[in-house]
């Protein structure tokens, strides 16, 4: 019988969808219709553990689960002894120190022989003394953001996205100490077999991975202009280039990155190109 991959996902929360959509956009089915904390894939090795998302990477590395998709934040704190082999673009965030908007302190050096609230003591403790400041860390495992109005901490140390909950609470940053996103994990000690199902596992992430940083473009040329355009849009090799029913006109395809899209489009078109589509790519295998 083949073995199967253990992975371990987040039951609910932040990371769940992002999870899931990776391995649907991976081809891989996995129904969680009862709400059931071990499911297998239909069509694909893999086996999923649902759990919270603090437990994932201890379970990774004493081998419950062989392999996982947790934030690096929570990677990071755990210390455990594990591999991070790929990050995965969803869950973007950023541990910061924040301070009330109109007090005192401005930077991390204010903050010496201070109180800092967080969920985070270790990433916190060794970020303080890489970067000399002495603070006392105080650990609470929720509201963190609240902890200055109460008088429980002069500062806070927590993860922030849009920035909503630190204006809502009339804080600001200032120090990133980490910048985090959905990682997937590994196991140190992984079976041959296993290695082989997670090198295909890999593969496919890296194809939707690659496929989502990159679009397909589409548009059409007057032939004395191709040459700039060309130079434009490099594509994978060049562009391919077809001629159009209207005599000096050209039809040119390529891919470009999503990095380089907006300034690309820009000079396309003041290079003489019309008809510009930019068509979302499914995969990309290279
Ligand atoms: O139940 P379980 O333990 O599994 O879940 P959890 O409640 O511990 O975690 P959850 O679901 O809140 O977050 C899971 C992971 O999502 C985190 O470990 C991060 O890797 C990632 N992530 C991405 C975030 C955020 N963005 C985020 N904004 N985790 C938490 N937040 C919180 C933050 O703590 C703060 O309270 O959202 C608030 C700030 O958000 P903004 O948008 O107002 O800045
Ligand atoms: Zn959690």
């Amino acid at each position: 019988m083949q073995e199967t991959l253990k992975i371990a996902v987040q039951k609910s929360g932040r990371l769940y969808e992002g999870s899931m959509k990776l391995l649907k956009e991976c081809g891989i089915e996995v129904s969680n219709g009862n709400n059931q904390l071990r499911v297998l894939a239909a069509n694909f090795p893999l086996e999923v553990f649902f759990l919270r998302d603090d437990d994932i990477p201890e379970y990774v590395q004493d081998a419950v689960a062989d392999i996982g998709f947790v934030g690096e934040n929570v990677v990071r704190e755990s210390n455990k002894e594990i591999t991070i082999i790929e990050k995965l673009g969803f869950g973007k965030c950023r541990l910061s120190i924040a301070v009330p908007k109109n007090g005192k302190f401005e930077t991390l050096t204010d903050l010496n022989q201070k109180k800092i609230a967080t969920s985070y003591p270790l990433i916190l403790s060794g970020y303080l003394k890489e970067k000399n400041i002495t603070a006392s860390i105080h650990e609470i495992s929720g509201s963190v953001e609240i902890a200055p109005r109460i008088g429980l901490a002069d500062a806070i140390c927590d993860l922030v996205s849009s920035g909503s909950t630190l204006f809502t609470n009339e804080l600001k940053e200032i120090e990133t100490i980490l910048l985090s996103e959905a990682v997937l994990i590994s196991n140190k000690n992984l079976s041959a077999e296993k290695k082989l199902i997670l090198e295909s596992l890999l593969f496919r992430i890296r194809s939707v991975k690659k496929a989502k940083n990159n679009k397909y473009v589409l548009l059409n040329a007057p032939n004395d202009k191709l040459e700039t355009i060309c130079k434009i849009l490099p594509g994978m090799r060049s562009p391919t280039i077809l001629p159009l029913a209207e005599s000096g006109w050209s039809s040119v395809h390529s891919v470009i990155s999503e990095n380089d899209f907006w300034n690309a489009i820009e000079k396309l078109k003041a290079a003489g190109a019309q008809g510009i589509l930019i068509i979302p790519i499914e995969k990309m295998i290279l």
